[in-house]
């Protein structure tokens, strides 16, 4: 740092207007250095005060370093930029006479070791043109938007009204599905009891048929059984019969014959069908007659009857005839067929008429509980998909609805999340959707997407990337998004300051 007496004779003033300031002064500052009477200047945080000559003396005095705006002299000093032409910008003031043109008017550089040329108009023109363009988008975005918001709170209203006809329509459905229901359990009663009576008609008779096929079995089992045609089965007769060997030694004995006979010699023909046939019909089988033997070979013993054993099918059709049709129901029970018919037909009707209108009333109710912004301005996004290609994947968007990743060269789509929530910061709600609750990262989170609202000329998905694994981010420009003002933020790419 050069001696204080040296650098007096430095201490430059700008002036503006009739009120001389100090170089490196901000206009909001100015007040400050104005010197009183007694020419004393109080450092601006206001814990000391020195004489006014002190000022951008190149030597730092206040502690907050205002005593030396316009030098580098202060660590924590600040120098202004007055920029005439474009805007006010403020530097530490160590870049003060460091050979580097920080001010687009240069005087940040006034030792003359650098000789700094004045780029504010050409800067300031440039940010104008900028700042009109962003203007000009910001408020044709508000336009929009308004026609956005007009349209959604015409929508609200319209499916408001619609949910408020169909609460009153559900009553009366209700009714006539509770009427229909009423007609249809009435008209089925007796279309049941004569279906019943036509089913039990038909058991009996299958029962009757079946007895009697039984019974024509057991005659021609009896017939094949009396050898001798006495017109009885005896145990010698039976004894040739191999399936009546009980204890399996390949020998039917003539005690296992007569176990099979009910104890007795020899049983009639009404005997043998009525109380021998019902016992042995399942293991009965009728003798092979010797020419009808392929190689002249005894028929094989009888398989062993154990419990395990699986029951030789009968050659001799005694199974009962289920698989016969049942016939037609009558004329009387037809037409009580009929009359159920159209009562269920209606009870139908009115059902199917009750949950549509339920189905209708949830999918309102939904619409109705989704938040559209202050103005409805955001229901314009719903229903509507948006996508966004980068080099791997096309992600897409449905707006209040998913999001989801696709690999571009091929495969199957990976949900990144369903409608959550907005989840901007409480002073800006709506900048921010969450989608979550998407496929599950291995090793990771569920998947889930923040997507950030912009101002923009177009709806557009512009930008999706993925901050930390599985977490992903889109951008979305909306008109929706539009403010009509313009800031800072906005124009700070196109500064060069
Ligand atoms: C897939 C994609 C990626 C993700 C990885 C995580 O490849 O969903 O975006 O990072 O899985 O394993």
């Amino acid at each position: 740092m050069l001696p204080k007496l040296i650098l007096i004779c430095c201490l430059a003033v700008i002036t503006s207007g009739s009120i001389p300031r100090p170089r490196g002064v901000a206009d909001s500052n100015a007040s400050h250095y104005q010197p009183n009477s007694e020419n004393v200047f109080v450092c601006i945080d206001g814990s000391q005060s020195f004489p006014y000559t002190y000022v951008n003396d190149d030597y730092c005095d206040c502690a907050d370093g205002s005593d030396e705006p316009g030098t580098s002299a202060c660590p924590n000093g600040k120098f202004t930029c007055t920029n005439i032409g474009h805007r006010p910008l403020i530097v530490p003031a160590s870049r003060v006479n460091d050979g580097v043109c920080d001010c687009c008017d240069g005087t940040d550089e006034y030792s003359g070791n650098i000789a700094c040329v004045n780029t504010c108009n050409e800067l300031g023109k440039k940010h104008k043109e900028e700042v009109e363009r962003i203007m000009k988008l910001q408020e044709e975005g508000v336009r929009k938007k308004k026609e956005f918001a007009e349209s959604g709170k015409k929508m609200k209203e319209e499916k408001k009204a619609r949910l408020e006809q169909l609460q009153a329509d559900r009553e009366a459905a209700e009714t006539e599905r509770q009427e229909m229901e009423a007609k249809k359990d009435e008209a089925e009663a007796p279309e049941k009891e004569a279906k019943d009576r036509h089913q039990k008609a038909w058991d009996e008779e299958k029962a009757r048929r079946s007895a009697e096929k039984d019974a024509a079995a057991g005659m021609t089992a009896f017939n094949e059984l009396d050898s001798n045609n006495d017109n009885f089965v005896d145990v010698l007769e039976m004894v040739v019969h191999n399936e009546f060997d009980i204890d399996s030694n390949g020998v039917v004995s003539e005690e296992e014959a007569k176990e099979h006979l009910e104890e007795v010699e020899k049983v009639d023909q009404d005997t043998f069908v009525s109380k021998i046939w019902p016992n042995v019909k399942q293991i009965y089988k009728p003798l092979v007659p010797e020419e009808a033997q392929s190689d002249g070979e005894a028929s094989p013993p009888a398989e062993p009857q154990g419990e395990t054993a699986t029951p030789p099918t009968p050659e001799t059709p005694t199974q009962d005839d289920s698989d016969e049709k049942m016939p037609d129901y009558d004329d009387e029970t037809k037409v009580l067929i009929e009359a159920a018919d159209v009562a269920r037909n209606s009870f139908n009707a009115a059902d199917e008429k009750l949950k549509s209108i339920d189905r209708e009333i949830s999918s309102l109710q939904s619409y109705m509980n989704l938040d559209f912004g202050n103005e409805e301005e955001f229901s314009v996004l719903k229903d509507q998909c948006f996508e966004y290609t980068d080099r791997e994947y096309t992600y897409k968007l449905c707006v209040y609805e998913r999001a989801s990743q696709r690999p571009k060269s091929g495969g199957s789509e990976t949900s990144l999340g369903t409608w959550g929530r907005w989840s901007g910061p409480e002073n800006d709600r709506y900048s921010s959707q969450l989608y979550e609750r998407g496929q599950n990262c291995w090793n990771g989170p569920d998947r889930s997407v923040k997507v950030h609202f912009k101002c923009g000329p177009e709806n557009q998905l512009t930008n999706a990337y993925e901050p930390s694994r599985c977490e992903y981010a889109f951008d979305f420009i909306t008109p929706v998004s539009c403010s009509g003002k313009v800031s800072p933020l906005d124009t700070h790419a196109h500064d060069e300051l």
